[in-house]
């Protein structure tokens, strides 16, 4: 088994679906969060800059959808064939479309434009979400194929970020996401890792 260093800021967000996936499959990894007054220090060693970053055997990979899909198929949680792999990939891009349509709301300065981020927002949050929950409506509680799959991490993992962004409970009206929170959540290893995970800044 390789050793794993995951290393990102101390929040949930991005790296999320990354320890819900090293919980789930049962693999050691080393929870590295570091302050972000270091960040400036660090950012030069990382190979785009950005983070999350997986070590592996200490070599250093880019990008969270990767490395998740990359855990996803180690654990059985990458699909059955290629056509649900490639649903899962689909679903999880529109995850992280959602998020990016709220982050550019919330990280925006400028007061005017952060208004109509706002109201796009405000439009397309439930655009998106009636879609994903008629879609885990349709694939009996789970994202797709009717079973447990990464997109399901995907999706829960960065739920508290989202909410933190858009100040609410974004999934308050949507029953089929709110049970898949709540079933993803309760999967022993997910269950034992919230609990012992440490408290961050989109938590309330
Ligand atoms: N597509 C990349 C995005 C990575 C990304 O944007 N990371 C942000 C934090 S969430 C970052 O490193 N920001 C600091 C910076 O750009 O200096 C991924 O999914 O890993």
């Amino acid at each position: 088994m390789p050793s794993y260093k995951l290393i990102y800021f101390p929040v949930t967000a991005l790296a999320e679906p990354i320890r819900f996936l090293f919980s789930y499959a049962n693999i050691d990894f080393v929870d590295e969060r570091f302050d972000r007054d270091d960040w400036p220090k660090i950012k030069p060693t990382m190979p785009f800059g950005k983070v999350p970053v997986l070590e592996v055997d200490g070599k250093k990979i880019n990008q969270s959808v990767a490395i998740s899909r990359y855990l996803a198929k180690q654990c059985d949680l990458a699909g059955k064939n290629d056509w649900e792999a490639l649903e899962i990939d689909a679903t999880v891009d529109t995850i992280h479309d959602l998020r990016a349509c709220i982050a550019a709301y919330s990280y925006e300065d400028n007061e005017q434009a952060k208004e109509q981020k706002l109201k796009n927002a405000k439009e397309m949050v439930p655009y998106y979400l009636e879609r994903l929950d008629a879609q885990v409506e349709k694939n009996d509680g789970y994202l797709v194929g009717g079973a447990l799959s990464w997109a399901d991490f995907t999706f829960v993992g960065l739920l508290d970020y989202l909410n933190y962004m858009m100040k609410e409970n974004i999934i308050e009206k949507y029953d089929n996401l709110k049970q898949l929170q709540k079933k993803v959540e309760e999967i022993p290893a997910i269950k034992k890792w919230i609990e012992k995970r440490p408290p961050t800044m989109f938590q309330n």
